[in-house]
């Protein structure tokens, strides 16, 4: 049996974040089976004229059959799938300062898209372990839900049979203390656990 490939990516840091706990764990996690899945990993710069382009580029050169997007969300106390990708750009400017203020992501695109990731059986199996979990309803108008949108757009558009979708994950101990914020944080082993977990789920799916 061909073994199938995750791509998993995260983000580098960005705002002020002096780190981003995405690309710890995507480098951790990337070379590694986990399950039924080889995992690609892949981090992509904090730029709306940059960022989707340069996934669907190594989207191109891996041909995986799932793609995991992880991006911080510092202030969030859980892991949180996110449901949904809205056509929209909005809010605080990027780390080359480009901004944008209410505005399409692909002008002729539809208004949004759901993730195809199995979320409830996600959040369901990280409850289970005891990593608190929801799904999320929002996924923001910033560079997350910029590249959820465009990986999903891109798989629609060329009629593809890949699930792909976007988690946030809240900050590590390290980046709560280095901040100097008051933000919840977990442990960068309960992060990976629960990342295999999340990993692990693909393969009772479909
Ligand atoms: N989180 C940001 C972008 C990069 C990241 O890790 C977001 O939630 O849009």
């Amino acid at each position: 049996m061909r073994q199938k490939k995750l791509l998993l990516t995260g983000f580098e840091p960005f705002l002020d974040h002096p780190i981003n706990p995405t690309e710890q764990i995507v480098k951790t996690l990337e070379k590694r089976d986990i399950g039924e899945y080889q995992v690609y990993g892949h981090i992509l710069p904090v730029r709306f004229n940059e960022s989707a382009k340069e996934l669907i580029d190594v989207f191109e050169e891996i041909q995986p059959d799932v793609v995991i997007s992880l991006g911080l969300a510092a202030g969030r106390n859980r892991i949180t799938p996110e449901r949904v990708a809205i056509n929209c750009n909005d809010g605080e400017p990027d780390n080359e300062g480009m901004s944008y203020c209410d505005q399409a992501i692909q002008p002729d695109g539809p208004a949004a898209y759901f993730s195809t990731l199995p979320l409830r059986q996600i959040v369901d199996t990280l409850q289970e372990h005891q990593f608190p979990a929801e799904i999320s309803n929002s996924a923001g108008t910033y560079l997350c839900n910029n590249i959820m949108y465009q990986m999903l757009h891109y798989i629609d558009e060329q009629g593809l049979d890949v699930r792909s979708g976007f988690i946030h994950i809240p900050a590590s101990h390290e980046l709560t203390i280095q901040s100097r914020k008051g933000y919840p944080s977990w442990s960068m082993e309960s992060l990976i656990s629960a990342l295999q977990l999340i990993i692990s789920c693909l393969d009772n799916d479909k």
